[in-house]
Formats: structure tokens, C-alpha cells, sequence
């Protein structure tokens, strides 16, 4: 009986999964991009996130086969005073969307195994907390760019 009652309980698991599609599934990239810093400084990638889904996704990070590491940060200032602090996690909102922009969220890239130049390509992988990651790949924009454009 306990076997019946375990392959019952992995068939709705099953069935269960196959339901909902992964977070990344529901979420599209656009305009991302790098700002590439001279020297070895850390690199702050940007995107706009849009979660076409009923559920918020929420994003924890990244991975990079070009960076050691990888972390989700947010920027704020203060009285003139700039500053950054780990976030463990973004929401990207059920049919919504979520921005990592210069002075806000970014993801701040480290330890480069390669030089960077602006105009290369570089593949992130996003992650979202289900697992699900969303392979991206982002233009290196020089250290004065404002945004993905020209
Ligand atoms: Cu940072």
C-alpha cells in the first residue's frame, strides 16, 4: 500500500509541474547592457524585465561564464551620498515589469575572466527562485553610456 500511495503522491507532483510553465518561461529581456569600467572596477549590468504571467517571477541573480561573480544589487543615494547593498531578490510583477537601471537595481559583475571591450556580447544567465534560469545576452556599453542605445 505504500508503494501505491507513493506513486500516487509523484503523479499528482507530476501532473502538478506540468501545469505551471517555470518562472523564466513567463519572462522576456529587453535593452540590456553593461557599463564597462576601466581596470578591473565591476561592471553593472542593466535590463528591463517584463513577466507576461499570472504569478510574479523573482529574480535571485545570475551566472556568467565570462564573470566569477555575480551579484544582485541595489543603489541609493543619500544626501549626495551613493551607495549599493545586496538584494537577495527583485519581483518582477504578474504581467509586470521590473527595471535594473544606473542608480537603482543592477547586477554587479566581478573578476573577470577575459578583457571586456565595448561592443562585446556577453550571455548572462538570469535566475529565477524556481530554478528556471533565462539565458540573456547583454551589450558592453562604454563607462559614460546611459542606456542600451547608442
Ligand atoms: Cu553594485
Amino acid at each position: 500500500m505504500k508503494w501505491l500511495a507513493l506513486s500516487l503522491l509523484l503523479t499528482g507532483l507530476l501532473a502538478g509541474t506540468a501545469a505551471h510553465a517555470t518562472e523564466a518561461a513567463h519572462v522576456r529581456a529587453s535593452g540590456a547592457w553593461i557599463r564597462v569600467l576601466p581596470a578591473a572596477l565591476p561592471a553593472g549590468a542593466y535590463v528591463t524585465l517584463h513577466n507576461g504571467g499570472d504569478r510574479p517571477a523573482v529574480l535571485r541573480g545570475a551566472r556568467s561564464a565570462v564573470y566569477a561573480e555575480v551579484m544582485l544589487h541595489q543603489s541609493s543615494s543619500t544626501g549626495g551620498m551613493s551607495r549599493m547593498r545586496m538584494v537577495d531578490a527583485l519581483v518582477v510583477p504578474a504581467h509586470g515589469t521590473a527595471t535594473l537601471a544606473p542608480g537603482g537595481y543592477h547586477l554587479m559583475l566581478t573578476q573577470p575572466k577575459q578583457p571586456v571591450q565595448p561592443g562585446d556580447t556577453v550571455r548572462l544567465q538570469l535566475q529565477f527562485a524556481d530554478g528556471s534560469t533565462l539565458p540573456t545576452d547583454f551589450i558592453a556599453r562604454p563607462a559614460d553610456a546611459l542606456g542600451a542605445g547608442r
